[in-house]
């Protein structure tokens, strides 16, 4: 069995069956539960569930709807999105540059298959483990409060060479992103300047108004399948209180009663989810407050986030892992960021940092939680993470970074990191994996192996697999928030794995290690 028409990798085995619909394997599903006695012991009891695993092979044409379409991120998802299509090169001062998709997972990240005749580790890109999304047939839309087309938009970002810039500019001058909700209260008042492209009325109104939106985007471009993802500025927290936003029902009437305490995220999430659409939240703010997620549930509609996770945190999560599991204590990190781009702008008023400040700082809460030998109950590192807005410097954000920890016998060790980042090279190709990974997820489903009559469930509404892309992930009710860059990646390099009947990854290679 192919996975894809394209894939270098065949599964041969006979627990993988594939039709014109599915590929589907039977699975066996390992797992260890444990128990508390009443003495303090921890009994582990394996269990092996016999499941069926199966991936519709039909890949949509999915559209895109960024919502802050005309911001840093959403020019360079667009013209990238171009750029590849077209596989331009360019004149850079160190030579011939061309598109590619660096950054992103699933186009540039390959996958460890099995071991050859010789031992020799094998790969394959991560694209071809299953049908996904190609890039090339993605169609963008979107809304932003400011009505700059997106060839100007691009100009504005300062991101890309401009080499690159002059190709697409007339292609990108088409578009020109659909009116938005702008709620001065929830944004920085720095923003006022751009909210020229506003939908008027009442929060009721704005809602209908995106819904149609999504209507009209679908019948005009005709794709199958929309994906609605928030790359708008980071809004301050909303507050969550009974009457207001803790069930469905009250967030609807909230809705109807022109509440000014629903955000204009949640808004657009409630309407993404009322047609039926996946909704993405890739900034900080409290979009999924629990009416939401409840809206979400009963409509069974996939939602997932909070906030790209692109380069400081992604580093955060990979070094206090090491640090953790190698034995050793963080105790203080000291996080600093200067930006110039308007993210930093929007971040420079006290309620938006606010945001940010909690989503990058709460991921390190599983690691030190797992390692009882080195933190107390109720012991954390000290942990303080500090934005300042630096014009100069525009989307080259500078992430300074002092890690100190305790090491044997009351030593310490110093790390001190210093990362200069394009802030939004790093960004966009986030976006690109979680819109092609939340459109696969819409497409596996399992069911008992022992029961031919069990009904095949999908994912659950809140989609947690895209946790490696996001700094502060959302999980559903009772589930474990897991921050470890290298389980979340785990988790979906295994889980697509096992769709095509491959074991998980165990890099125990036992065949090489004994004789
Ligand atoms: P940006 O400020 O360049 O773009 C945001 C866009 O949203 C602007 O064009 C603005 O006009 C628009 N906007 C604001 N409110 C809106 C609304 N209600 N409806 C529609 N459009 C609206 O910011 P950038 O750099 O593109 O980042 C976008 C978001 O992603 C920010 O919240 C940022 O914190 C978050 N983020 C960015 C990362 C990065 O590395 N660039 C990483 C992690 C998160
Ligand atoms: C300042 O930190 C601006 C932020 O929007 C970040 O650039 C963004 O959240 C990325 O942060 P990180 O920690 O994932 O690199």
């Amino acid at each position: 069995m192919k996975p894809t028409k394209n894939s270098t990798l065949e599964v041969v085995s006979p627990k993988v069956q594939v039709n014109d619909d599915f590929i589907e394997t039977d699975y066996e599903y390992q797992t260890s539960h444990v128990k508390r006695t009443a003495s303090g012991q921890l009994q582990v009891h394996p269990q092996t569930t016999a499941l069926k695993i199966r991936t519709a092979r039909h890949v949509p044409k999915l559209g895109v709807m960024l919502v802050g379409w005309g911001g840093n991120n959403g020019s360079t998802l667009t013209a990238a999105l171009e750029a590849n299509r077209r596989q331009l090169k360019w004149r850079k001062r160190t030579g011939i540059q061309q598109a590619n998709w660096f950054g992103s997972i699933t186009q540039a990240s390959t996958v460890f298959i099995g071991s050859d005749e010789v031992g020799g580790d094998v790969y394959v890109p991560m694209k071809e483990l299953l049908p996904m999304v190609e890039p090339d047939n993605i169609v963008v839309d979107g809304w932003d409060i400011s009505r700059l087309h997106l060839g100007d938009a691009m100009r504005r970002a300062e991101v890309l060479d401009v080499a690159l810039q002059d190709q697409i500019y007339e292609q990108l001058s088409q578009l020109r992103p659909r009116p938005s909700i702008y709620d001065p209260d929830f944004i920085a008042a720095n923003q006022s300047e751009r909210a020229d492209n506003v939908i008027r009325g009442t929060r009721q109104e704005q809602y209908e108004q995106i819904r149609r939106d999504i209507r009209d985007f679908k019948q005009r471009s005709g794709v199958e399948s929309v994906i609605v993802l928030w790359t708008a500025n980071t809004e301050r927290f909303s507050e969550v209180q009974e009457g207001l936003n803790t069930t469905s029902k009250e967030l609807l009437a909230s809705l109807a009663a022109n509440n000014s305490e629903v955000s204009p995220s949640t808004i657009f999430a409630m309407a993404s989810i009322a047609e039926g659409c996946t909704y993405i939240n890739g900034s900080p703010q409290n979009t999924f407050v629990p009416g939401l997620i409840q809206l979400a549930e009963e409509k069974k509609v996939f939602i997932a986030g909070d906030d790209f996770k692109s380069g400081q945190t992604k580093i955060k999560s990979v070094l206090v892992d090491f640090l953790v599991g190698a034995g050793i204590k963080p105790v203080s990190i000291a996080s600093y960021n200067h930006l110039g781009n308007n993210d930093g702008k929007n971040l420079s008023a006290p309620q938006q940092f606010r945001s940010k400040e909690i989503s990058k700082s709460n991921v390190v809460d599983d690691m030190v939680a797992s390692n009882k030998i080195l933190y107390g109950e109720d012991e954390h590192p000290d942990h303080v993470v500090v934005i300042k807005y630096v014009p100069y410097v525009g989307d080259s954000k500078r992430a300074m970074d002092e890690y100190t920890s305790e090491i044997m016998m009351g030593g310490h060790n110093t790390l001190v990191i210093h990362n200069t980042c394009e802030d939004s090279l790093l960004a966009t190709p986030l976006i690109l994996d979680l819109v092609i990974l939340g459109e696969l997820s819409a497409r596996i489903q399992l069911r008992s192996a022992e029961n031919e009559s069990a009904p095949w469930i999908t994912f659950k509404p809140v989609l947690s697999l895209l946790s490696y892309l996001c700094k502060a992930p959302l999980v559903p009710q009772g589930s474990q928030v897991v921050n470890s860059l290298f389980r979340q990646r785990a988790a979906i390099e295994n889980i697509l794995r096992g769709c095509i009947g491959l074991p998980p990854i165990s890099h125990m290679t036992l065949e090489q290690r004994f004789d």
